[in-house]
């Protein structure tokens, strides 16, 4: 017999045609009348003993007392902070995300971002678009990265992929966390603004969630300079992103770029407005390559805990 699954957001077409070959799927994500998605999640509630969905899909406490059935939910991102894992494990629900396979692709976009602002990448590409290359001549210049001090907020994963990437860039390299890392070289710092004050660039690669909410606060993108850029590719949460906004539009912040926002998908229109921003829409992990190895660690994670064997990615 085929156990039921609720799908609250899709995996790779694939990927979702082997789901919905192995299990009674229950497709949430397909329906956008309020009502119709009610009467889904009761009628999920009876006997759906799986879930799939994203880091942005909103799981909380009220949303799970309505799936008591519930074994496993299998998450398709490595954060997970709109879901909340902490009930789930009171209601005895496994937990999977899908860490490493995402790595690479969102270490790059952190690198992509950082060159895109220091060197004006955006504004240059309209720069000969439009013609100003030879109406007005060159682009004005630009910053340097080679040689330059980042300072990398969580050198977890992802954190230590992108300190891999900067080091290829003949970077200096400082990292921020809990505690220091045993076997690292790089220089620990154990507190955010003091590493701004010795960055030139401030990459935001932690985890997301309460813990590591406003780590990167308005005092430390001051200390971080008009002539500092700050990069984030975890989690809108962990910047005060108030500060952030006046800090840019004031040019006491060089520059940023940005894939991550707080109102996702429709983040403040005050960031469309900056001419000192590169903006990306939450897709660093958006490669097919990778899109389809998440597809598959959910898939793979459904079918251990069916199987009763051990999870490939557990969180709890
Ligand atoms: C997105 C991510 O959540 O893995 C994460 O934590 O932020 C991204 O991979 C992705 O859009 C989820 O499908």
């Amino acid at each position: 017999m085929k156990q039921d699954v609720l799908v609250c957001t899709p995996i790779r077409p694939e990927k979702l045609a082997i789901l919905e070959e192995t299990y009674n799927v229950f497709p949430l994500y397909k329906l956008t009348d309020e009502d119709a998605r009610e009467a889904l999640i009761d009628e999920a509630g009876k006997s759906c003993v799986g879930m799939v969905s994203n880091g942005h899909f909103p799981a909380d406490d009220a949303f799970l007392s309505r799936l008591p059935k519930l074994q496993i939910a299998a998450c398709s991102s490595v954060g997970y902070e709109t879901l909340d894992v902490d009930a789930m494990t009171r209601r005895g629900i496994r937990f999977t995300n899908t860490p490493d396979v995402l790595t690479d692709d969102v270490a790059d976009i952190a690198i992509l971002l950082m060159l895109a602002v220091r060197r004006n990448l955006v504004a240059g590409d309209a720069w000969v678009r439009s013609g100003d290359w030879g109406r007005k001549g060159m682009l004005p210049l630009t910053r340097t990265t080679s040689g330059r001090r980042v300072g990398i907020v969580g050198l977890g994963r992802i954190g230590a992929a992108i300190a891999k990437r900067c080091e290829a860039l003949g970077m200096e390299i400082g990292y921020f966390g809990r505690k220091p890392k045993a076997g690292i070289a790089y220089r620990y710092f154990d507190n955010v603004v003091d590493m701004a004050g010795w960055s030139d660039v401030l990459i935001a690669a932690a985890s997301g969630g309460p813990e590591t909410a406003h780590l990167v606060s308005a005092e430390a993108l001051d200390a971080l300079g008009p002539e500092g850029s700050f990069i984030n590719i975890s989690r809108g949460s962990v910047v005060d992103e108030a500060a952030l906004l006046d800090a840019l539009e004031s040019g006491r912040l060089g520059s940023a770029g940005l894939d991550v926002f707080l109102n996702e998908p429709n983040p403040d229109p005050r960031f469309a407005k900056l001419p000192n921003v590169v903006l990306y829409p939450h897709h660093a992990s958006g490669t097919i390559e990778t899109r389809d190895k998440m597809s598959q660690l959910v898939l793979d994670n459904l079918a251990a805990h069916f199987a009763g064997k051990p999870l490939l990615t557990p969180v709890n």
